[in-house]
């Protein structure tokens, strides 16, 4: 079957989305305290730079991930059933998606993500080695609403949302997205959603500031593409990074801390900052069992099983529409 086709949904060129960057970084630089989305760290050096994190020795989301599906395949495959569509939400980790493939037999394969470059790469490599099943790749943004291939309209969904992605989000987006989905996929469709616990502050703040600095360098990258692509003068040298638990938020935040008094331009515009002012750039909030159930819950999906025997502590949560 191979790749069937890679349809495209996205209402910007690259030029467009150049707009989107620069009117999300002027907006968030312009605010009391200072924010960019998360979403704008993933250019090629961010992109590269997250496959490292997830090889570091602090950064236990992916191995526990991993290992839960490995542990767990044949289970999953008993409670998932063969024949459905999975409908992934990003384009696919070379490690996290085969074992899932491998464990329950899909009818067909719908990766969707808004990079295209990485998406056609990433759905030929599965492709190649799942020779047998059609894949059909989708080149959108899948926090918005999203249009299903026509071909998969007859096969069960389920969708998967691996990572902890959902994490990024506040929990009125959290729950949107899962709403939309829930529309989307239809009825009878299962969602497998990975969710990072609550855990001890010391193992979550070493996750997100590595002995490496490879975090670091993740975080100060957003920097240096708003100077490369948006024609900046920031200096970076004058920013730490900094991975913080918000015990109120149940999240990290990192934030990029003004080490000194100092200005920059932004293409045109002038900004200041005070020596310790922050840009914060990232949230990842971590869900207990009773508060991951609440917002599957709200957003229209109702958990049947989970798995959970891993440390450090992450979740694979199956729910049903
Ligand atoms: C890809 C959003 C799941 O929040 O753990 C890793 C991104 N940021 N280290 C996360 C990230 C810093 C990651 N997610």
């Amino acid at each position: 079957m191979g790749v069937v086709r890679q349809l495209r949904q996205v209402d910007a060129d690259d030029s467009g989305i150049d707009i989107a960057f620069r009117a999300d970084v002027h907006a968030g630089l312009s605010q009391a305290q200072k924010a960019i989305p998360a979403r704008w760290f993933y250019d090629a050096t961010g992109s590269a730079l997250f496959e490292d994190i997830t090889g570091l020795p602090e950064y236990y989301p992916t191995r526990s991930e991993v290992a839960l599906l490995t542990r767990h395949a044949r289970e999953l495959a008993a409670a998932i059933g063969p024949g459905r569509a999975v409908v992934e939400l990003g384009s696919g980790s070379s490690t996290k998606t085969p074992l899932l493939l491998d464990a329950i037999a899909p009818g067909a394969y719908v990766p969707v993500d808004i990079s295209g470059d990485f998406l056609r790469d990433s759905a030929a490599a599965l492709s190649a080695r799942f020779p047998d099943l059609p894949v059909y790749p989708v080149e959108a943004d899948f926090t918005q609403p999203v249009a299903l291939p026509r071909e998969i309209c007859g096969l069960p969904k389920l969708g998967f949302f691996p990572g902890s992605t959902i994490g990024n989000m506040v929990a009125r987006s959290a729950v949107d997205l899962l709403r939309h989905w829930r529309g989307a996929l239809g009825d009878g469709a299962l969602m497998l959603i990975g969710v990072d616990r609550i855990k001890d502050i010391g193992t979550l703040e070493r996750a997100y500031d590595d002995s490496a600095g490879v975090t670091a360098a993740f975080n100060l990258n957003l920097l240096e593409r708003i100077n490369r692509e948006l024609g900046g003068t920031i200096p970076v040298a004058n920013f730490d990074h900094r991975a913080c638990w918000n015990d109120v938020h149940a999240r990290i935040e990192m934030h990029l801390v003004a080490a000194c008094d100092l200005d920059f331009i932004v293409d045109g515009r002038s900004y200041t900052m005070a020596k310790g002012e922050t840009i914060h750039s990232e949230n990842s909030h971590k869900y207990g069992p009773r508060d991951a159930s609440l917002l599957l819950r709200a957003g229209g999906w109702t958990p049947i099983a989970a798995w959970d025997d891993v440390d450090p502590a992450f979740a694979l949560i199956l729910a049903e529409a």
